[in-house]
């Protein structure tokens, strides 16, 4: 099935649900055909990106690999999701540039923290609260909201199923090619 290459970007808090809508996501195009890949943490942190620290300056390398090597797949004609904190808005900016905004779904996961910290799926923001792990997005290191996200989800107002139907009907032109 013929579809344009695609960047589906997931920014948002750690637990703040971005890999299971981006998951979701995933396997709604796979059903329909598309041949799509997705980025995240699990993939990219423990194999190209493992040199990397959470620093500012190091969090900027990761998202800008990221953007490349996403890059390479719209290239390779792909619909590629990525999900990561990506908390500086001037990051995520750089990807837009480097995929060309036409390629560029900005997706704002806008869990509150306090849903994403009483979840605490891996137990990382009782570290971070514990000072057992520094410079925590949303404890001790920021995150900047985008200003003009393509779609905004509050995972606790917004079922994962509504989340997938939002995110279709607003990439719904690139599928039907
Ligand atoms: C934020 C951290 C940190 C710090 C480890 N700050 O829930 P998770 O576990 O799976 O998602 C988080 C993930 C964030 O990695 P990213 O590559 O997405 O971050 S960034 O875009 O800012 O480069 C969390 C875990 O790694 N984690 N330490 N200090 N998240």
């Amino acid at each position: 099935k013929k579809h344009k290459p695609l960047l589906l970007w997931f920014t948002g808090l750690s637990g703040s649900g971005k890999s299971t809508i981006a998951n979701a996501v995933e396997q709604a195009l796979f059903i329909k055909g598309v041949h799509t890949y997705a980025l995240d943490g699990d993939n990219v942190r423990g194999g190209l990106n493992n040199n990397l620290t959470f620093s500012p300056q190091d969090r900027k390398e990761n998202i800008r690999r990221i953007a490349e090597v996403a890059n390479l797949m719209i290239d390779a004609g792909l619909i590629v999701t990525a999900s990561f904190v990506s908390p500086y808005r001037e990051d995520r900016e750089n990807v837009e540039r480097i995929v060309g905004e036409a390629n560029f779904v900005e997706i704002f996961v806008n869990t509150p923290i306090e849903v994403c910290e009483r979840r605490d799926v891996k137990g990382l923001y009782a570290k971070a609260r514990a000072g057992e792990i520094k410079q925590f997005t949303g404890i001790d290191a920021p995150y900047e909201a985008p200003l003009n996200p393509a779609i905004e989800i509050d995972t606790t107002k917004t079922s994962i199923n509504e989340s997938v139907a939002l995110i279709l009907s607003q990439i719904n032109s690139h599928l039907a090619l």
